[in-house]
């Protein structure tokens, strides 16, 4: 499937109960996310093959690509379209001997260095951040706004560049004008009393209506 738009929306279990998070899911689709990852950090791995089973044809019916995090036997389990995993798991090269050629597969980076390192590596899209700091990546110092101009024109070149982390709707356009085409938005989309709602704003500021 092929890997195109700007609005790439998590499923993050942080937020969603999991009986809650096919309807999460379904939001988001319906608000126009153009891909969507179940993240799921510290639940079973039988209950995330089980989620992303159910999220999976969602994802298909809507034409959007689904990608299991940090998980890529669980992404060729279900089938998924990519996995992405961060930068403590490993070479490509490792991923691929398990999800083949085939699979998309994304990189976390957190400095411009790791971001051209990723795209040469291989990486089909790689995540920059987090720009600020968050709750749902805590503990990492927000890298701020100043490098996006520099990695979108070096490596979102080449490859997308999704920027992330403790990016809401009032802050969008801030991070758009520092130079991003991408983003990620986790906590501001799921939290959202609309989530459909929020997440068409979203995209409506990323097209620049
Ligand atoms: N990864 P929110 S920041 C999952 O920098 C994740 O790699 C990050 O969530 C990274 O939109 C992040 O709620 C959290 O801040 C994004």
């Amino acid at each position: 499937m092929k890997l195109t738009g700007q609005l790439y929306a998590i499923v993050d279990l942080g937020y969603v109960k999991p009986e809650n998070a096919v309807t999460a899911a379904k939001a988001l689709l319906a608000g126009g996310a153009d891909l969507l990852q179940l993240r799921a950090k510290g639940h079973a791995e039988q209950d995330i093959e089980d989620l992303s089973r159910m999220i999976l044809p969602l994802c298909r019916e809507a034409g959007v690509p689904f990608i299991v995090n940090d998980y890529p036997e669980i992404a060729v389990r279900v089938g998924s379209d990519g996995v992405h995993i961060g930068q403590d798991d490993g070479s490509l090269a490792g991923v691929r001997a398990i999800v083949g050629e085939q699979m998309i597969v994304g990189r976390s980076t957190h400095s411009p260095e790791q971001a051209k390192a990723a795209l040469a590596e291989g990486f089909d899209y790689i995540g920059f951040g987090p720009l600020f700091p968050t709750p749902t990546k805590a503990g990492r110092p927000g890298i701020g706004i100043e490098n996006i101009i520099a990695v979108q024109a070096e490596v979102g070149s080449q490859i997308p560049v999704f920027c992330i982390g403790g990016i809401k709707r009032d802050n969008l356009p801030q991070v758009l004008s520092a130079g991003a085409k991408n983003v990620v938005i986790v906590s501001d989309l799921l939290t959202a009393p609309g989530v459909t709602a929020a997440v068409r704003e979203v995209k409506s500021a990323l097209s620049g209506d």
